[in-house]
Formats: C-alpha cells, structure tokens, sequence
C-alpha cells in the first residue's frame, strides 16, 4: 500500500489546492481542523485567531452567522493568511448541478470567492460534482464528497452509498480533493480524508454526535485531517490550551502509523 507520509504525497498531488493544504501540514506539523461553529462574526473572527496558529483547516458553517457581510471574508482571509491555514465551508450541498452552481457561486455568501474547499452529497447523482466544479475548478478550488457521516444511524454509511462516493470521486479527479469520512476509503487514487465527530472527552452530544478519539480515526482508520469543534471552545473550555491539545493528540496519531 501507498506511503500515508503527507511529504510524499504533497510530490504526488496534483490538485494546487491539495498541494497548498498539505504544505501548510507538514510546515505547521498540524493535522487539526477547527469546526468554528460560532453565531457571530467576532466570536468567528477571534476563535479563527485563537486557534490560526495551530490548524492547517479552518472549518465553516457561514450560515450560522447572525452578521455575515462582507467584510467578514476579507477579515476572515485575512487572518489565514497571517496564520497560514485554509478554509473549508462545510456547505453540504445536496440538489441538483444547475441548482448548486447558484448557490455556490452567488447568492449572499458567494462561497466559490473564498471558500478553498466545499463538500456535497451524491445523493442527486453525478451532476452535483459537475455543476460544482463548473465553479470551483476554473477558481482554484477543492470538494470533498460526504462518503460517511459522524452520526448515529447515518444514511450514508451503509457499503453501497459509501461505494459509489468512491467510484464518483474516481471520476472526478481533477476537483474532487478527497472524502468527508471516519477512514481511508481506497488507495485507487490519493485522496485526502477528513473526519468530523473527534473528541477526547466525552463520547456523544445527546443529538446523535459521535465522538471518536484522534488515535482511532488517524492512527488505526487512516484517516488524515481530525475536525474538531466543541471538543475545543465548549462550555469552560480554554480554547487555546484545547486546540495545542488536539493539535498534539492528532499529529502524535499521525507519527504512529
Ligand atoms: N459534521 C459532523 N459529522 C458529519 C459531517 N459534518 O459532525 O458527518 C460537522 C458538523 C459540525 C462539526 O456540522 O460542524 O462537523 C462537528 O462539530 P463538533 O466537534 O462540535 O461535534
């Protein structure tokens, strides 16, 4: 099997974007990304401060936001660029190609300008990665497939759903980056995976969350990015003392494997 090693596989990417985020990895030695699942523009712009130095990811929910403008994605990219990360809207885009082109490129948010990475379900079939990378591809950007999710009795989880995010992808290499997923799903093409549901504290939320450790998921499950959010600035959490230990749990993770 292909070395994991993020150095060798930043020689064999060949997606620009995908090349940026591992650099940005083996530099930080950090394989955290934050889910900034905050409802006002300071409370998003100080925590993407708080914890900049210590992600390669930033994860966003822009829709959340209470005060979204403009001025936001400038601060916003600001602050990555100072902090070198990227930045990931974890839009979930499940309708039909002509119908996400819309709601990618335009709308309020126009996410395509800013957003280095995106994800989608395959739920309408292939024309949600086309209509997709109309966008994304001529801006330089990346989409990851939901090819697993985090939560108890999760649709997308059973083999056959999983499978055909799989074999999607494998058609789409020019743009598709890689899996939102709990594992390594193929060594068919180099894809970059990224896992939500990391937690070292506690095993659920009470709403279906569930919470696996950085040791499974990147260690044993090969996967390659942890996506942690409450875990970080939850209730009585010091979020920079969090985000240095999730840093340090998930790159331990990775130098074990
Ligand atoms: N997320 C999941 N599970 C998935 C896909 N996405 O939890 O299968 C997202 C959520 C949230 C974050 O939308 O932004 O990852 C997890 O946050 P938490 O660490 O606070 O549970």
């Amino acid at each position: 099997s292909p070395s994991l090693n993020y150095q060798d596989r930043l020689a064999r990417a060949t997606i620009p974007v995908v090349q940026d985020l591992l650099r940005i990895m083996v530099t930080k030695e950090t394989n955290l990304s934050v889910a900034a699942d905050v409802k006002t523009k300071q409370a998003l712009l100080d925590l993407a401060d708080q914890v900049g130095p210590y992600i390669c990811l930033l994860k966003t929910h822009i829709d959340i936001l209470v005060d979204f403008d403009n001025d936001l994605v400038e601060q916003l990219s600001r602050l990555a660029a100072k902090h070198n990360f990227l930045i990931f809207e974890d839009r979930k885009f499940a309708d039909i190609g002509n119908t996400v082109k819309m709601q990618y490129g335009a709308g309020i948010y126009r996410i395509a300008d800013w957003s280095h990475f995106t994800n989608c379900h395959v739920v309408p079939g292939e024309g949600i990665i086309q209509g997709l990378q109309e966008v994304g591809q001529p801006l330089g950007r990346g989409l990851l497939l939901l090819a697993e999710m985090s939560t108890v009795g999760s649709l997308a989880n059973t083999p056959t759903y999983t499978a055909q995010n799989v074999e999607m992808a494998l058609r789409h290499t020019d743009f598709v980056a890689g899996f939102i997923a709990s594992r390594r799903l193929t060594d068919d093409h180099d894809f970059i995976y990224m896992t939500p549901g990391v937690g070292l504290d506690v095993t659920g939320d009470g709403l279906g969350q569930q919470y696996r450790t950085p040791e499974q998921i990147i260690t044993r499950n090969r996967s390659d990015i942890i996506i942690v959010g409450r875990g970080i600035y939850g209730p009585g959490k010091d979020v920079v003392a969090e985000a240095q230990r999730y840093r340090k749990a998930g790159w331990e993770a990775y130098l074990a494997r």
